[in-house]
This record gives C-alpha cells, structure tokens and sequence, in this order.
C-alpha cells in the first residue's frame, strides 16, 4: 500500500514558445497523491540544474494554476531566494527537491494552508527558487513560512530572503518587485 500525502499536487514545465502565450506555454507534467508516486515522478524527469535556461518547473495543489491569476494566488505573493549563476552547480537541485519535500511533508504546520506552490526558474543571470502563498496581508503567516524556509534550506544568515506580493511583480519586470517582508 502506497503512504498518501495530505494534498495532491500537481507539476507543471514551462517552456517559451514563440507561438504560444505565457499561460499556454505552461504544461501538466503528472499528478500525484503519495510519497511513492512522487518519487517515481522525480526520479523520471531532468534535474532542474539540467533545464535549458528559460525554463521553469512548477509544483502546486491540484487545481491551482502556477500563474499570478489563478483565483488562489492573485491575492498572494511569494517568498524568492536568487541565486548566483555559480549556485546552480552547488545548491540549485538541492533547494528545489527539499522545496518539494517542506510543500508534499506540509512542513509548515498550520500555515501549510497557506501555501499554494513552489516554483523554480532557471535563467541566465541566475536561477530563483520560490514559495507560492495565497494572503500577501497574512504577515505572521508569511513570516513562519520564511523562518521554516530559511531553516530548512540552510539558508546562510548573510542571504536575505524575501516575499514580494503578486500585484508587485505584475507590473514590475521580472524580480525586481519590492520586498514586503524579509527573513
Ligand atoms: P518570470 O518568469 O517570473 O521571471 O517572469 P524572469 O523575468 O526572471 O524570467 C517573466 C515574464 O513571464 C513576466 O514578465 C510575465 O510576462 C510572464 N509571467 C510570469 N509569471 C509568473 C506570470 C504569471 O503568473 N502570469 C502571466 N500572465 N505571466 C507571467
């Protein structure tokens, strides 16, 4: 008998495609509601190191969409760790599985509600790393999340990390949105 987990999570690969739009160019990997089946998905697909840059991959509860309109995240923001273009070598495959493993262990106790998904984008002039959350007002919540975050990943002390709300990034290039919250 396989362990369940508490939610099913869905994957999502994202590639530009010229000819397609974002939203379109977002792409359902696999579903998953035990500790088996998703290692069995992990284990199939290309490290996140091996991505061609541009590329994202994306894990969130099973019927969220890994895009800013989705109902359950358009009021919410994210926590982003940015890495140096060095660390995608040393830390990037480490971060993105215990990522997976704090959202499928909900290993943030009562604020795991909280959490919508988790979201990896390898790119050029660095690869980021974040946590999806569907309240940006939600400041304890937020702040747990990011301590947990921080802890669990190892974080040095010298590395903020912070959470940028949605609305923010929308209308601001890439990840140049103002922090709301920092850990
Ligand atoms: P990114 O991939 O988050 O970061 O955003 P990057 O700048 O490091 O590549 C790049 C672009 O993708 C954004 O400026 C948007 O045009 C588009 N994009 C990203 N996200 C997360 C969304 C989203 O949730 N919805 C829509 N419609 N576009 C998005």
């Amino acid at each position: 008998i396989k362990h369940p987990l508490q939610n099913e999570w869905t994957m999502w690969f994202f590639k530009q495609d010229s000819t397609r739009s974002w939203e379109e160019s977002q792409i359902v990997v696999a579903s998953f509601d035990t500790v088996e089946d998703f290692w069995a998905l992990y284990n199939h697909i290309e490290l996140a190191s091996k991505l061609k840059t541009g590329c994202d991959y994306s894990l969130f509860k099973k019927g969220i969409k890994p895009m800013w309109e989705d109902t359950r995240n358009c009021a919410g923001g994210r926590w982003i760790i940015n890495l140096s273009k060095n660390q995608r070598a040393t830390e990037l495959d480490n971060f993105w599985m215990e990522m997976l493993l704090l959202l499928i262990g909900e290993a943030f106790d009562q604020d795991s509600e909280e959490v919508c998904g988790a979201v990896v984008n390898v790119r050029a002039k660095g690869d980021k790393v974040g946590v999806w959350t569907r309240d940006a007002q939600n400041a304890a919540g937020i702040l747990k999340i990011g301590d947990t975050l921080r802890r669990r990943l190892n974080i040095p002390h010298n590395i903020q990390i912070g959470y940028q709300a949605h609305t923010d990034s929308m209308v601001k290039a890439g990840s140049t949105a103002k922090n709301r919250y920092t850990v």
